[in-house]
This record gives C-alpha cells, structure tokens and sequence, in this order.
C-alpha cells in the first residue's frame, strides 16, 4: 500500500481500529481468578466479530506485578499467571488466522528491580551491570529534586551499596540507563525476539522518558506539579527511537505507538513525521486530561474543550504525521462515566455516541476491553478495595498525613481512579460476570448482572452490535480515515457536528451529547447510521447520526 489519498500515504495501521486487552482483568480460563492467554484466546471469535483489526496486550511478560505487569523481570518469558509462551504462539497464530494483527506492550524506560540486570547491578559499584541503570553516589545526598509519578521522591538509596537508583515510576521499577549502548542492543535484541515471532508492533510505555539530561539538575517550582514535561524532553530521545528504528524495527511492518506522556502538541511531529522514521504514533493525553486540573484532581470538563482538543491536533499535524483517538485505556476511568451518562435510559446511547467519535474523528481508534458493553466505573466507597499501587501510595502520603481527609480522597479516586478500568470484564449475569469460576483477584462490578456481553447481544440497543457496524462503515468508506476534519459548530455546548471529506465528498457526523433534544441544521436526506431506529428531526437525547454528503 503506497499510494496517497487526501495528501496521506496510505498505510493499514492508519485504516486499522485497535482493541486493548488488559490480560488480568479478561478472561480467566482455569479459575485462579486471573485472566490468562488461554481466556483469550476463548474469546477470539468476539474480537474478531467486533471487527476491530489489530489487538494491543498489555504486558504478559514475567513480572513480581508490583504495577500489574509494567514492572518485567523477563522480557522473554510469559507471566505463568497468564500461561506458557506456548499458549502465546497459539494466540499470534489465532489472531492471525482470523486477519487480526497482534501488539504487545514494550516497558523499556524501566524494568522490575528483580529483572536480573538490576540483581546484579545493585550488587557493587564496579559491578558489569551497574551502568545497566542510573546510580549516583550515596554519600552526597539524594542526588536531585525529582519526584516519581507515583509521588514520593524518584531515587532510592539501595542498603547494599548505599548509592541511590533513579526510578520515575515505583522504587520497585528502576530506569534503564540508555546511554550505556549495552542497554540499547539488549532492548533491540529483545523487540527482535519478538518480532520473529511474528507480533505486529508495539505500544511503547512512557517511551519519552528514556533519555536523561547527564548533568540531571533539579525540576523547578513550576516544573514540580507536571514533571513529566521535563521527563519527557531528554537530550537524546530521537537519537535512540532513530536508532530503534534503524537497528530493531526497519525489516519488519509494524504498527508502532508511543505513550507520549509529557510530550506538548507542538513537539509531537518530532516524534512522528514519517520522514524522520521514528514512531509512527503516539498517544496525546490531551483528551484523557480534560476533566484534570493543574493539581491533577478530577474538575468538570465541558464540550466545547473536547473539540477544541481535535481542532488542535489537526492544525499541529501536517500530512506527514498521523494521530490516534482513544478515550480509554488501563489507566483511565471508565467511558460512559466519564464522558456519557451512565443512568439506565441512557448508558447505551451515549456509549455508543463516545463509539462513534472514537471511530470517526481523524486518527487510528484506540478502545479497551469493555467499551463495547459501555461498562461503568466501580462504586468504590473505601481504600481496602484499590489495587493500584498509585492510589494506595497517594493514600500513604495524603490521608495518613492528614494532609487530605479520607472522604476527599476517595470522592476524588471515584473520578479518576485506574482500577475503574482494571475490574474484571463482564461476560455473563452469572457469578463474577462471568469472568472466573474462582475469586477474582479485584472485585467485579456489582452491576454485572445487568451489565455484560451476553446481555449486550440480547438487548436491542446493543453497542457491541454498533461498534460492529462502525468499523464495517470505516473499512468502507475511507474518507472517514483520511478526509479532512470541520468542526460545524465549536462553540455549541451539546451538540458535536463534523464533517469528513475528501474533494467535498464524505460525511457529516452529527452527537448530541445531552439528554435534551437539540434542534441543528442537518442534511434532509436520511442518516445512513445511527443509534436511533430512525433519523428525523432534532437530535434526541445521546443521539449520533452520520450522514453522506
Ligand atoms: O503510564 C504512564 C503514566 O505515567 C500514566 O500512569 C499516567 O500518569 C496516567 O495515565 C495519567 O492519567 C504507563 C502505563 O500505562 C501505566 O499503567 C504504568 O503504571 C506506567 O507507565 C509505568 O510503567
Ligand atoms: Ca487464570
């Protein structure tokens, strides 16, 4: 595929819609309560069905799980909680027996402090691992000013030298040293490993963060509260994604998706131009960060926001640079609740508008395990029942301070929470949805019995069924990949109106994201897709419709 449509150069990961599984929280096939290849691979024929094209496992790989996987210990074993590396060939090969393309997650900003690179380097100073990571002297104090993501500072002082360790993440995720070229080769080596074995590409985790200043000075007052943006911005980070390119990824066609946490709107084609052969896309935080404010806390978010994000995008990238749209993922709460209306009446049809957004904005459409049945977040009312290692961090260094009160902390972690999206995926009405025959290793909706794919299917508003029929209308049309993108109406507070053309010909996409009828000027023809039975009138409530122009 190398011609151009609309100015773009045609390539499948642009047409293709990509389906995240968080492998702990799908399926469990033997009834240890976690989810595992083989529950996967049980569920092949949904993914497929879904009509979604490429599927992106989150970490499978062996790991003591201090932070669900993105801490490995092996890059080249599979987690035994998640099966063999045997169960894995046959997932590649089902996936791709049925035409899907499978990507898998790459942690390679930082590994787990059990990864045997790390049990050798903290052993001594002149250790031949010890320049695998970024150590500076004990005895001189913490080394800077820098704070993990996680909160609390980001070095720790290892007891067995008394040296401190670089970790943005949790202590138990050290950063790898990617100026030692050693470094480098081991983590070409290890994407070859599997490349060979036919993966599709990778997402890559905070692959921004790979580079460090040498000289590491201290973040700012001003830099304290979004450290990410100096983290992100490491002398030589297109040096080394160049050199990924050249040296691990060149040979293979991949799909390749960098989470560009920290990186601004206008640095981005730096990273994705095609002609600079780096990563092919990233991933924004623009649109999971809407309702945040400058104190990361959940604050209301409005519409007009929402599409001035798009608007954004568009004009920062040119035709050499290519977008992704995604509204969900492991780390962010769930859609409906976040940006629809998860009341009954109005669950379905406002998952199914965010659904049609998320497939017919400009960029390839990133949704997650779930979005499918419009899945809600978990009514979590006390700290016992939180996974992440991040909330329960938060809880150590705000509530038991005093510095939040508990009830303040948990309101805000209803909003915000990552293990919204982390609770176990609803199948059935039966125990655990379905999940598992065991006890599920974190607590399943209460309100599985309602909400699940079985009922889904059954049920005549079915978004399961519309995201079906959207990704048909994609792989269809494509000026809804590559045409151009016009806002109608930036400024009206409830209604979302695009067009999507190409030579003047393609669509017109029209979301009323209130429950309130909105009167607004559309074609008189009728829709061509809906989440209505019919199209006439003003939008109704949660209503989407797409025209053809
Ligand atoms: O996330 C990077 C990261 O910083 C996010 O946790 C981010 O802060 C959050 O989404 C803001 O809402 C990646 C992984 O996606 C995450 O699961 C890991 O915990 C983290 O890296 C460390 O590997
Ligand atoms: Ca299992």
């Amino acid at each position: 595929m190398t011609d151009i449509i609309n100015g773009y150069h045609r390539r499948w990961w642009k047409e293709a819609v990509v389906y995240q599984i968080y492998p702990r929280s799908f399926c469990d096939s033997n009834g240890d309560g976690i989810g595992d290849l083989r529950g996967i691979l049980g569920k092949i024929d949904y993914i497929k069905n879904l009509g979604v094209d490429v599927i992106w496992l989150s970490p499978h790989f062996d790991s003591p799980n201090t932070d669900n996987g993105y801490d490995i210990r092996d890059y080249r074993q599979v987690m035994a909680e998640f099966g063999t590396m045997a169960d894995f060939d046959e997932l590649l090969s089902a996936a791709h027996a049925r035409g899907l393309k499978l990507i898998i997650d790459l942690v390679v900003n930082h590994s787990s402090d059990e990864h045997k690179w790390f049990v050798e380097s903290r052993k001594s100073r002149d250790n031949p691992f010890r320049d695998y990571y970024i150590w500076r002297p004990g005895d001189a104090g913490v080394p800077n000013n820098w704070t993990s993501i996680f909160t609390g500072p980001a070095w720790t002082r290892d007891e067995v030298t008394g040296d401190y360790y670089l970790h943005l993440f949790a202590a138990k995720q050290p950063d790898l040293n990617w100026d030692n070229p050693k470094v480098r080769t081991e983590v070409y080596d290890l994407m070859r490993f599997w490349l060979d074995k036919g993966i599709d590409g990778f997402r890559m985790d905070v692959i921004p963060f790979i580079s460090k200043p040498p000289e590491l000075p201290d973040l700012s007052e001003a830099q304290k509260a979004k450290p990410q943006f100096v983290y992100a911005n490491g002398p030589k980070v297109h040096e080394y994604l160049h050199e990924m390119r050249q040296k691990a990824l060149a040979p293979y066609d991949t799909l390749t998706v960098g989470e560009a946490f920290g990186v601004t709107l206008a640095q981005t084609p730096l990273l994705v131009d095609e002609r600079r052969g780096e990563l092919d896309m990233i991933f924004q935080f623009d649109t999971v960060e809407l309702d945040r404010g400058a104190d990361g806390k959940w604050k209301p978010w409005t519409l007009p926001e929402l599409k001035a994000i798009f608007t954004r995008q568009d004009a920062a990238l040119d035709k050499h640079c290519w977008p992704t749209v995604f509204f969900s993922n492991h780390d962010n709460p769930r859609i409906v609740s976040r940006y629809g209306d998860e009341r009954p009446e109005w669950r379905a049809l406002s998952a199914q508008v965010m659904a049609t957004l998320l497939l017919t904005m400009k960029g390839t459409p990133f949704m997650y395990q779930g979005d499918e049945l419009g899945m809600t977040n978990y009514p979590f009312s006390d700290i016992s029942q939180f996974d992440d290692l991040w909330t329960k961090g938060a809880w150590k260094v705000e509530v038991e301070t005093g510095e939040v009160t508990a009830a303040d902390f948990l309101a805000n972690q209803m909003k915000i929470s990552r293990d919204h999206a982390r609770t176990p995926m609803q199948w059935t009405s039966g125990a655990n949805g379905g999940f598992t025959t065991g006890k599920p290793w974190l607590a399943v909706n209460p309100n599985s019995a309602e909400i699940n794919a079985e009922a889904d299917l059954a049920s005549g508003q079915s978004i399961y069924r519309y995201f079906g029929k959207l990704n048909a209308l994609r792989r269809a049309e494509l000026s809804l990949v590559y045409g151009d993108c016009h806002d109608l109406a930036p400024d009206h507070p409830h209604v979302f109106a695009y067009t999507r053309v190409i030579d003047g010909k393609g669509h017109l996409l029209a979301l009323n994201f209130s429950v309130e009828a909105q009167a607004f000027n559309l074609p008189e023809t009728a829709p061509i897709l809906g989440n209505y039975p019919d199209g006439d009138g003003p939008l109704r409530g949660w209503e989407a419709r797409i025209y053809r122009l």
